[in-house]
């Protein structure tokens, strides 16, 4: 067996570095965060053969969803969302009338290997810090991302980030709604077809019109951007959920149709 170079492997995770990202520079759809609700966007979207990658600030994926409910790893998931969750592959167990339960461990794992196989990219340790704009109409419309290292952000250097174009963007941040809220700050014009015009804050716990919102809640809030998952019940003001994940899949899926249409009008 030869020698192992240690210059050739770093040359080779350079290489294959720079031939992969390029490829993530000029994308239709651009999505931040890989939880479930942005995985599953991608996974849809990436399935219909739309150029998609996920931007995610963990050095791993799956948000929120790892840790099943007060670190019990299990999920439930309602009737209403069994197909989309068995689509990415996740078994699920009848637990009660119109309750399933998953694994959380094989939740992400599944989904996250839908995503990856039917062709969307993963870049995980990027901070998504603002988004790109251009003038649209009267006002602007977000076309692409502006991304640096998470260790720089943690790190707190002064280092420029770079750009990544995107026909659409999907904030699928979670909680923090932290695209929404970067736009509402930067651009005090900008106005969210929300109660306040801004981001509202999520609600706290009421699993049943939270699950109900989440679905609702997901569309196009500002030209280019589209809210999922808990993100979208930020930006609105509806509850959270807890343990329940079905509207966080069906939430994924609609944003990529919403994507889809986004797509056929910014061309
Ligand atoms: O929080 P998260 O899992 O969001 P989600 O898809 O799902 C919510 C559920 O996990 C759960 C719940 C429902 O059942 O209430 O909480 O709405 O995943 C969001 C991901 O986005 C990343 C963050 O690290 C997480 O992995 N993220 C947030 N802001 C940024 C980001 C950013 N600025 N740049 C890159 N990644």
């Amino acid at each position: 067996m030869p020698e192992l170079d240690e210059v050739l492997i770093t040359k080779l995770i350079l290489d294959a570095f720079k031939e992969d990202f390029s490829k993530s520079l000029d994308l239709d759809v651009a999505i931040v965060g890989a939880g479930p609700s942005g995985v599953t966007a991608a996974y849809y979207l990436a399935r219909s053969g739309v150029n998609v990658a996920i931007f995610e600030r963990n050095l791993y994926v799956g948000g929120g969803m790892w840790s099943g409910g007060i670190l019990f790893p299990r999920i439930v998931v309602q009737e209403a969302a069994k197909q989309v969750a068995e689509e990415m592959g996740v078994s699920l167990r009848k637990a009660a009338e119109d309750y399933y339960v998953a694994d959380s461990v094989e939740s992400v794992v599944k989904c996250t290997m839908a995503a990856l196989s039917a062709g969307a990219k993963i870049w995980i340790g990027f901070s998504v810090e603002d988004v790109v704009i251009r003038p649209y109409n009267d006002g602007y419309r977000v076309c692409g991302l502006v991304i640096n290292w998470s260790a720089v952000e943690l790190a707190e250097l002064h280092v420029d980030p770079v750009t990544v174009r995107s026909r659409v963007v999907i904030d699928a941040s979670g909680h923090e709604a932290s695209i929404a809220r970067k736009l509402v700050d930067k651009l005090p014009r900008a106005v969210l077809p929300t109660d306040t015009g801004g981001v509202v804050g999520e609600l706290p716990m009421w699993a049943e019109a939270g699950e109900r919102a989440v679905v609702e809640n997901t569309r196009e809030v500002y030209p280019g951007l589209i809210v999922t998952g808990m993100a979208a019940n930020a930006v609105f003001g509806s509850p959270r959920m807890g343990p329940i994940f079905g509207g966080m899949f069906l939430s994924g899926k609609k944003a990529a149709e919403e994507a889809m249409r986004l797509l056929k009008k910014y061309k």
